[in-house]
């Protein structure tokens, strides 16, 4: 068994989570926080068999977006991104995923 850990942007988590389910799988959304933004972002745990995995990430590239974020500057360290003025624009997304094996699983 294998434990998806998948970030996603808020807006894209409605979309995430009904095509995981829709296909028949199990998931839990988890409010989070991103750590460079310090704002909202959204985790999915999606404990799934390793066939399974393909599947679950074949749906996060369909319903995950990348979106760029215009951010003032001083609050960016990377310098060398292109500039409009004192902002920067900063790539978000699709989805950051981790898949981690499951050394036990059980419901008790
Ligand atoms: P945040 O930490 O709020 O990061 C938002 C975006 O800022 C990132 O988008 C990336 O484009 C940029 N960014 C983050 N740290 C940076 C740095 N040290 N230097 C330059 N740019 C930086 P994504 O890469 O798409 O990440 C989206 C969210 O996924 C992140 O939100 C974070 O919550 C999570 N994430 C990404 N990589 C991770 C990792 N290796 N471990 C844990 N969480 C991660």
């Amino acid at each position: 068994m294998k434990l998806i850990v998948a970030i996603v942007q808020d807006q894209d988590s409605d979309a995430a989570l009904r095509a995981i389910i829709g296909a028949g799988l199990r998931v839990t959304r988890v409010a989070s926080t991103g750590g460079f933004f310090r704002d909202g972002n959204t985790t999915l745990l999606c404990g799934v068999d390793e066939a399974q995995v393909a599947t679950v990430i074949g749906l996060l590239q369909q319903t995950c977006q990348s979106r760029t974020r215009i951010q003032p500057m001083e609050s960016y360290a990377a310098r060398s991104l292109p500039t409009l003025g004192a902002y920067v624009e900063v790539p978000v997304g699709g989805a950051t995923v981790f898949v981690l094996d499951v050394a036990h699983f059980e419901q008790v």
